[in-house]
């Protein structure tokens, strides 16, 4: 077998892997599998791969080139647009349109969903949010984007059919693939398909390439850490406050569970991802529905999180994948994360509930 010479590890000679999948190659192999593709799917995921590293590439640059700061303007729930949202919204539709395989896509920062009527043969629907997080992104914490992808039913291809907002009010079990980017010290790629593995790919900047680092990534069961901002205990439910006190305080003998709260979901959902844990944006008394939304960040999250064998919950405890939103802009409670914690989350709720 060839060698490249490293085997002592010597310093200055890098073991060069001259194999690696990329996400180019990953998606073709993963096309090869199913003798029905048209390939739609792949060119789609091809101009999302576009946008990922366009938006990594103006946040890594964005202190530089003057993109932090305030656009001057309010996006649909009135939450101050950065400049950074304003750029990532707009290459997404771009990248979007111009793959010609998506009908309707929703965006955090559109108030009305788009239909590309350009495209009436597309069979693809897209929600996502273009930079979740953003409030942290002048103080270059990781922010991320969170994509979801639907399937059309064929009743409503082609020029004669009329495609509306109410033809993406669909649960999160019926999504093709989901997935998010965080761009923190690398831009990090985590996709899963409908009942697939979840793989994980790293921006490689010098050769541009998304490169198959994390395959097939599963939840640790328990892990000892929650994340959640505290600072709304005054608003949760008492079963909310009894659950998380009961972490910090475990009684005779046991250790607490550490906290982490980056405040950016997708930061929160990847730590947690790697290491185990659970994650929560419970609803509460001051936001009676919760604050994350269903379409773009729930129900991509809650995908990833059980195909990687963890779980997704809402405030109710109901699945959070099987909830269908009333409007595309329509939010929940969440609580996601490894299996025996989310667990330990619906076993205090139903001891209170009862
Ligand atoms: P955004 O979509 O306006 O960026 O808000 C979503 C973000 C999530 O990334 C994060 O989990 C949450 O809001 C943090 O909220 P808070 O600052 O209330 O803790
Ligand atoms: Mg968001």
């Amino acid at each position: 077998m060839a060698t490249n010479g490293n085997e002592n590890g010597a310093v200055g000679q890098e073991n060069i892997n001259t194999d690696i999948v990329t996400l180019t190659r990953f998606l073709t192999e993963e096309q090869v599998k199913v003798p029905e593709a048209t390939g739609d799917f792949t060119l789609l995921c091809h101009a999302l791969q576009f946008a990922f590293k366009s938006i990594a590439y103006y946040i890594r640059r964005a202190t530089l080139i003057n993109l932090t700061g305030l656009a001057g303007s309010s996006n649909t729930t009135g939450d101050d647009q950065k400049k950074l949202d304003v750029i990532g919204n707009d290459v997404f539709i771009a990248a979007m349109k111009g793959s010609g395989k998506c009908r309707i896509l929703v965006s955090e920062e559109e108030e009305e969903a788009i239909i590309f009527d350009e495209h009436p043969n597309a069979r693809y629907a897209v929600v996502c949010d273009p930079i979740d997080g953003s409030s942290n992104l002048d103080a270059g914490v990781s922010v991320g984007t969170i994509f979801g992808i639907f399937k059309l039913p064929d009743d409503i291809l082609g020029p004669q059919a009329s495609v509306t907002a109410k033809d993406i009010l669909r649960p999160g079990t019926e999504m093709v693939a989901s997935g998010f980017t965080m761009y923190g010290a690398s831009a990090q790629l985590v996709i899963t398909m409908k009942s697939g593995n979840v793989n994980g790919f790293t921006l490689e900047n010098s050769l541009g390439e998304f490169i198959l680092t994390h395959p097939n990534m599963q939840l640790p069961a328990k892990r000892a850490i929650y994340s959640v901002n505290e600072g709304n205990s005054a608003y949760w439910d008492e079963w909310v406050n009894a659950y998380f006190h009961s972490l910090k305080h475990p009684g005779e003998g046991g250790k607490p569970y550490s906290a982490r709260y980056i405040g950016s979901m997708v930061a929160d959902a990847y730590r947690t991802l790697l290491y185990g844990g659970v994650f929560a944006y419970p609803a509460d008394h001051k936001s009676p529905k919760g604050k994350l939304r269903i379409l773009y960040e729930c129900a991509p999250m809650a995908m990833i999180f059980e195909n990687a064998g963890g779980l997704a919950v809402n405030s109710r405890m109901e699945r959070l994948l099987s909830i269908q939103p009333e409007h595309i802009h329509d939010r929940s409670g969440v609580f996601l994360g490894s299996k025996d914690e989310v667990q330990k989350v619906i076993d205090t709720y139903h001891k209170h509930k009862k």
